[in-house]
């Protein structure tokens, strides 16, 4: 059985953030759980009906609550670095769903214009930076980013980047974190530690109790905190952008989930090879989503019709924008060879 590992807060009293949440912002919160949740359904029925050809669906189900808080106190002018999994933060930070939709069919008006699917694109005008394939260079990438706003002057601006446990393993994660914390960049990596990067369990990938330790050799605060819980997520990301505007470089927080489906749909975990069925069960328990229903209803502010599982109009919406994206056209085959190369940093074809 893998080493599966439940959030420690490394001794430290997280401040109560969340407090000034107002019952709107909870309710905003709550809608944006149920998004990130329908919208990993929509896409793997989608696939499943033979209705999306392209590509493979990586899903997010058990981690909602990381998209959710760590993306609702960034401002505007914030950047975010998202991969695979986290496709419903691209609509967070302000692409439309019909955009993230067209990308996900590769369709002519998508973000890349059909040369690319799934997470690999970005929008840097919103502060979303194009997603590397290379896992673990998104942290590299990341900090050539915080670097050219510093020439600009733009110190405050904070870049979130996304990143697996196992991509913590690869050489660039290291060398990025390294130079971030030399440096002071304002970076907050949001580990994603779901127990298995594919088939390969936490103990195999990571040699410390904790991913978190990982920043003791940088010189930098690591949280390993309660990933299935919104309200720690939130508190911890509060604190991280409070450290990382006011120059004091880097934090690492790892979120300790589990992802309750397999590393994408072409992984069905069918004979549940690689996951033991009591430790699946143990994590549907823990689902981010009835819980933080629970402590709503818990606040007493409120009644059990307020909050529907799920929301109607979050299933219109990514309805409406899956049937949007299949009718629109494909790119042309001429196009193939647009956009490759920026001429305007002459570098000829
Ligand atoms: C450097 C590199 N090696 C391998 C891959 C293929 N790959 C894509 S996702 C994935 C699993 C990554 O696991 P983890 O970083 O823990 O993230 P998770 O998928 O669990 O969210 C692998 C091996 C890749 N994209 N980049």
């Amino acid at each position: 059985m893998s080493r599966v590992r439940t959030g420690r807060k490394n001794g430290r009293q997280a401040v109560a953030y969340h407090e000034r949440l107002t019952k709107s912002d909870l309710q905003k919160v709550y809608r944006n759980l149920w998004f990130a949740r329908v919208f990993d359904e929509a896409l793997y029925d989608a696939k499943k009906k033979g209705r999306l050809r392209r590509g493979n669906v990586y899903g997010s189900r058990g981690q909602e609550a990381i998209i959710v808080g760590t993306t609702y106190p960034l401002e505007e002018g914030d950047f975010v670095s998202p991969i695979h999994r986290d496709m419903p933060v691209f609509i967070l930070r302000g692409m439309t769903t019909e955009e993230v939709m067209c990308q996900v069919w590769g369709k002519a008006e998508a973000p890349t214009r059909g040369k690319d699917s799934w997470s690999h694109m970005g929008d840097i005008s919103k502060g979303i930076v194009h997603s590397t394939s290379m896992l673990g260079s998104t942290i590299a990438v990341a900090c050539g980013v915080l670097w050219s706003l510093r020439l600009d002057g733009k110190r405050d601006r904070v870049l979130v980047a996304y990143t697996g446990e196992g991509a913590t393993a690869t050489g660039p994660f290291h060398e990025g974190l390294n130079f971030a914390a030399v440096h002071k960049l304002p970076l907050i990596v949001v580990v994603e530690n779901n127990q298995y990067a594919y088939s390969t369990p936490v103990e195999l990938e990571v040699p410390t109790n904790t991913v978190a330790e990982r920043a003791k050799g940088y010189g930098i605060p690591g949280y390993s905190i309660d990933g299935n819980d919104f309200i720690e997520v939130y508190n911890t990301m509060c604190a991280a952008l409070e450290h990382a505007r006011a120059g004091k470089g880097p934090v690492l927080i790892e979120c300790v989930t589990y992802r309750l489906q397999g590393h994408a749909d072409h992984d069905e975990t069918r004979a549940r090879q690689y996951r033991p069925v009591e430790e699946i069960e143990m994590w549907e328990k823990r689902d981010p989503l009835p819980r933080f229903r629970r402590y709503l209803l818990s606040t007493g502010h409120f009644t059990e019709s307020e909050l529907p599982e799920p929301p109607s109009d979050v299933v219109e919406e990514i309805q409406h924008a899956i049937e949007y994206a299949i009718s629109r056209p494909d790119p042309e085959p001429h196009t193939a060879l647009e956009d490759i190369y920026d001429e305007s940093a002459g570098v000829s074809k």
